[in-house]
């Protein structure tokens, strides 16, 4: 929907949403990823199980453990942490491919990604932390998740609590009060990062072409 057809040469930024478990992140990623088509999802690697619904090389690659370790061996990940007792990471290849084409990438990762990211890539890296409303909501939307044990449950509300933590190192912070209102809110923080200057690297030839066009106009 939105249109990007800007005059000016732009870098790819990395937007990056994080969140305790179950606050909505994914749901707020899969709903900025429709609206906007400059957008895409970084496709991480993980050796959790498919869930019943996930599609194979659209919401994860799914591999075993070997796999994920010949990976990291071959320095093929660009982060990589182990989250709820399996390892996630994020593909190289695909992140620097979008970057230099101005593509934006989005990477629903946690805290450990994100540390990793901006030790790497810091000038690229937008990072939004999403927190719930309460804690009576988010103990719903872990339970309604019907499609995960409730002893894997149990664990996660325990583990969101410290995962709340993390929301300082962070660029921006959404309360996900309504689904709707958090999707624009996370949009319109990535459309005023793009224009910020540092990352629009044709500015200058811009200019440069406008000031001598001037002068023939003189
Ligand atoms: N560091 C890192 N974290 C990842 C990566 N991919 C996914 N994650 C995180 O791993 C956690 C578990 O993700 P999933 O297994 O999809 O489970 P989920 O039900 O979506 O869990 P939550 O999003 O935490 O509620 C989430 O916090 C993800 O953001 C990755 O490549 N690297
Ligand atoms: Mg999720």
């Amino acid at each position: 929907m939105t249109n990007l057809d800007s005059t000016l040469q732009r870098r790819g930024l990395m937007l990056v949403l994080s969140s305790p478990s179950g606050a909505g992140k994914t749901t707020i990623a899969n709903r900025l990823l429709q609206r906007d088509d400059n957008l895409r999802l970084s496709v991480s690697v993980t050796t959790r199980p498919r869930r019943p619904g996930e599609v194979d090389g659209k919401d994860y690659h799914f591999i075993d453990t070997a796999k994920f370790e010949t990976m990291v061996a071959a320095g093929e990940l660009l982060e990589h942490a182990l989250v709820h007792d399996n390892y996630y990471g994020t593909p190289r290849r695909q992140v620097a491919e979008a970057l230099d084409s101005a593509g934006d990438m989005l990477f629903d990762i946690d805290w450990q990604g994100r540390r990793q990211l901006a030790e790497k890539e810091a000038a690229d890296l937008v990072s939004v932390f999403i927190l719930p409303p309460s804690a009576a909501e988010l103990a719903r939307r872990l339970k309604s998740r019907a499609q995960d044990s409730a002893q894997v449950i149990a664990r996660r509300m325990a583990k969101a609590s410290d995962e709340m933590n993390q929301y300082f190192d962070y660029d921006y912070v959404i309360v996900n009060v309504d689904l709707e209102h958090s999707v624009r809110r996370v949009h319109a923080i990535l459309e005023a990062e793009r224009f910020k200057r540092v990352r629009q690297v044709g500015v200058r030839d811009f200019v440069q072409t406008l000031q001598s066009d001037l002068k023939t106009l003189r």
